[in-house]
Formats: structure tokens, sequence, C-alpha cells
């Protein structure tokens, strides 16, 4: 794809001040010392400098993960995802006329925006948790009435992306971080078309545990975010570093003191193209309307630590409220163990993942399996 875009607008009244504000957090973020490539130690496990970086600012970029080969594959997914999309919210078809993704599915899947809208901010919507709403910059006249931003389940629309979710150092990563039975969370793909792309509005991702006796860090697990084209300050997800830490934050008073939706602490995910961000789903973040000429498509998947999700009830926000037992997670856990073999399958060469959970189980990706997870986001394990 051409990723840069004649389709380009600014920021109206707030131009200057969101130009100086990508400068200075770009700045801010490559003090924090909390990127580079994948690396383990000696016995094998991923390096401690790299947990102890994650765990202070609640996000790392790892450098490099996704190589070119696998990046086109991602890319030719992408760009025949976003052909079959609806032509219109609700169209059963797309532009051509053919079935529509997504149209056949239970799974609340799609979710459209106003060109550079919030649709989330300032509203009741998800738990009310995206308190403040971002300033929605004029889109041109001949963009579309709405987008896709979000696609949800989104492993049933691309098998790169399922080879992807099973890359062994990113599982790595998750063993790591969230133990050796690590459990599933959710897989998304957010779409920030140049000119087009809505904003997220500033949040934390959890609705469970934040008032648990045994509450922490990590309570709420965290998703991986890889990036196709690269994310730039202008087009990436921004954090407040360190806010995972700290329990509920009230984004309306940091907003109120700051007299501005620019958090003066925040500081942008700046990633090149295959780059992986892990992000802590407890941090505050949020991405602002993407009015420079850059897509961003990331590919988000997220993990948690088990005790966080067996016997908890969860759901609500992604699908409906259940209790979460052994049997729910080892279903949803399915996915894992196909992508596993799908990367198998294509990456010969390469040591595959073992997944503490399934060892001892077979699983095999083919035309049964790809079937088998239509709609599976019915079980996102929604915490
Ligand atoms: O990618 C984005 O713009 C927002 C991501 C996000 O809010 C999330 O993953 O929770």
């Amino acid at each position: 794809m051409q990723t840069e875009s004649q389709w380009s607008a600014d920021y109206g009244p707030e131009e200057a001040a969101m130009r100086a504000y990508c400068e200075a957090g770009a700045k801010r973020a490559a003090d924090l010392g909390n990127r580079g490539p994948i690396r383990f130690d000696a016995g094998g496990r991923v390096h401690q400098d790299i947990l102890d970086a994650y765990w202070r600012c609640g996000f790392y970029v790892f450098e490099g993960v996704i190589g070119a080969d696998e990046l086109a594959e991602i890319e030719a997914d992408v760009l025949d995802i976003l052909e079959r999309l609806p032509a219109h919210r609700g169209s059963p078809v797309d532009r051509r006329g053919r079935p529509a993704l997504g149209a056949d599915l239970e799974a609340n899947t799609l979710f459209w925006a106003r060109p550079l809208g919030d649709p989330f901010g300032g509203t009741e919507l998800a738990g009310g948790r995206h308190p403040v709403k971002m300033f929605e910059p004029k889109a041109a006249q001949d963009a579309p009435d709405e987008v896709v931003y979000l696609i949800l389940g989104s492993l049933q629309f691309s098998d790169a992306a399922v080879r992807a979710y099973a890359h062994p150092h990113l599982l790595a990563v998750a063993a790591a971080v969230n133990g050796d039975d690590f459990a599933p969370f959710n897989e998304a793909i957010f779409i920030k078309e140049p000119g087009r792309g809505a904003s997220v509005a500033w949040h934390q991702d959890g609705i469970t545990h934040w008032d648990s006796p045994d509450w922490d860090e990590g309570s709420h697990g965290f998703n991986f975010m890889a990036q196709l084209y690269g994310c730039t300050a202008a087009n990436g997800v921004w954090v407040v570093p360190g806010s995972h830490k700290t329990g509920r934050v009230d984004i309306r008073a940091l907003v109120a003191a700051a007299g501005t939706e620019r958090l003066p602490d925040a500081v942008p995910i700046l990633c090149a193209p295959g780059d992986v961000a892990i992000t802590n789903r407890q941090v505050v973040h949020g991405s602002f309307a993407n009015t420079s000429p850059d897509w961003r498509v990331t590919f988000n998947f997220g993990f948690h630590r088990r005790k966080s999700v067996l016997g908890v009830k969860g759901g609500g926000l992604h699908n409906a409220p259940a209790v979460y037992d052994d049997a729910r997670i080892r279903s949803r856990a399915r996915a894992i163990g196909y992508a596993i073999d799908a990367r198998r399958q294509r990456f010969p060469h390469e040591t595959p993942f073992a997944y503490r959970p399934q060892l001892g189980e077979t699983y095999r990706w083919d035309a049964a399996a790809r079937a088998a997870l239509k709609d599976y986001n019915l079980l996102d394990l929604s915490i």
C-alpha cells in the first residue's frame, strides 16, 4: 500500500500546538530507555532489563520482531480485509457487491466512527472509561460519512495474523510477564487511515480488578501492538509512563489540570514497521485523530495472568458476562494452539513456542481449524 496519502488533514486551530506536542513527546519517549530487540539471557529467559523497563514504564518497544517477508504477507491480508469491509455500516455487501466481511457473524466485530471523530470520549460507552472527548479535527469534504477504525476477532480474517500471534519470542515474553500458564485476552486490528482515522480517547483498560485486595500493576494483563507500517507521534498510541502502577487514574482531573487533552507527561509509542510494543492495559493511553499523511495498522493481541481470569466474572464489554472457568479458558486458548501450528507450517526452521497448558495436546491448523475460529471472540476473556 502507498503509506502516504493525499487525504491528510490538519488539526485546525490546534495544529501548531499539536505539532509542538508531538515533537516534545517524541523527545521524552527517546529518553525512557524502554526499547530494543527482544533479548534473552544465557538461560534462555527474556532479559531481566527488558522486564524491569516494561514494569517501570508500562510499555516497551521490541524492535525488528517481524521481518519483511512476514510483513508483506500481513499487508496482503490487510488489503484484502479493507476491500471486503461493508460498503457502509450495516451493509451486507462490500463496495463490489460481494458478501461483506463480518456480515455473517454474531459477535460485535466492526467499529465505525466519523472520520477524525472520537466515538467513545465523554460518553458512557464501554463503562464510561473514556471520560474526556478528544478534539475532533475537520475531515476533507469528500471523506466518507464513517470509517471502520477497529476490527475485533481479527484472527478469523487473516492467516498471516494467526501466524504472527504465535511468534515464539513474543509468546516467550507473554510467559515471562504473565507466567508460563498465561491465558489469552482478545485480538484486534486498529486502523488509522491518514486524514480519517478516529481518535481513541484517554483511558485505562480493565474493568474487573481495580478494587481487588490483591490488585497490582499487572492485574489486567497487556496488549502486544504489532505495527505493519510503524507508528509516529501523530498517528500512534500515547502512554502516560508509570500510570499502570497507581490504580484508577482520574483522567478528567488530569486533563482539567493540563488545560488540554495533550497530557504533558504522556509519550508516543514510536515504532518502525515490524516493531511490536507491549503495553500494560492499566496504563493511561489513547491516540489522537490521524491528520498525518501516514497509515497506521496495528495488530493487537493481549494476554492475561491465569489467576486474573480463572473463576472471575468478566465480559460485558467485549461479549456476554460469564464466570470464566477452566473449560472456557481452554476453549479460548485453542487459538494459541492453532496459531503455533500455523506458524510451524510456514516457518519450519523456527523452534515453535511450547505453550505449557497445551503440552501433550495436538493442534492442527487446517481448513477445519480456520472454520472453528468463526466468531471465536465470543469467548474473549474480557476483564
Ligand atoms: O490503537 C489505538 O489507537 C488504541 C489502542 C487501545 O486503546 C487499546 O489497545 O486499548
